[in-house]
């Protein structure tokens, strides 16, 4: 059994949005018409507490892009973006998000991010995602969304560690650093991962 997982498609992260992904809005559209060919589509959706602990606003002195030691774990200092029931953390109304049969949240916990859908960053918790998938029987992975070389890459990695055979369709990812995306899709390739 096959899912679709969409990753973090949401207002914050395409054009206009806190943390723009230059293109993003342009994966909406191929993302809709890849929905046709899946009997089980995720979404996960980025969920942030006001505080948390991945903005720069959080911190006294910092700002955007600095990076921080956090309980032993470096982390990047975004804009302040997500924000649980914000309008930037809904879905575009350009996606087909009625056609979502699951949504998963990450990033609640405000002392530790979560690039991943399935696990924060320092690997502590896990969110409902694997266990949903299996229980559903899914085997085959096919993950797209936003951003290719944080919450893509991450999720795609935790997706061959728990065992699913996954793939990253590219032409439905946008990143933000073009020298990112391609260290990340070398990464994802030595690690199982098949890019299409
Ligand atoms: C993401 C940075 C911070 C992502 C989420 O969805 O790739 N990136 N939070
Ligand atoms: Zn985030």
């Amino acid at each position: 059994m096959k899912a679709l997982l969409v990753i973090d498609v949401q207002n914050d992260f395409l054009p206009g949005g806190k943390l723009e992904i230059k293109g993003g809005n342009q994966i909406i559209s191929k993302i809709n018409d890849l929905m046709n060919n899946y009997n089980l589509i995720v979404a996960t959706k980025d969920w942030h507490p006001e505080n948390h602990i991945s903005f720069s606003s959080t911190h006294e002195g910092k700002k955007v892009g600095d990076i921080i030691k956090h309980n032993g774990i470096n982390q990047i200092l975004w804009p302040n973006h997500c924000i649980q029931e914000s309008f930037g953390s809904k879905f575009p109304k350009e996606l087909n998000y009625n056609k979502i049969n699951k949504i998963v949240y990450k990033g609640k916990n405000k002392d530790i991010d979560s690039y991943s859908g399935f696990n924060d960053n320092a690997k502590n918790a896990s969110t409902e995602l694997s266990v949903f998938l299996k229980d559903k029987g899914v085997d085959k992975l096919d993950c797209v969304g936003l951003a290719t070389e944080y919450c893509v890459k991450h999720t795609a990695l935790d997706a061959v560690k728990e065992g699913f055979n996954t793939r990253v369709i590219i032409s439905c990812t946008k990143g933000l650093s073009n020298n990112d995306i391609k260290d990340a899709i070398n990464e994802m390739r030595i690690n199982g991962i098949v890019i299409i």
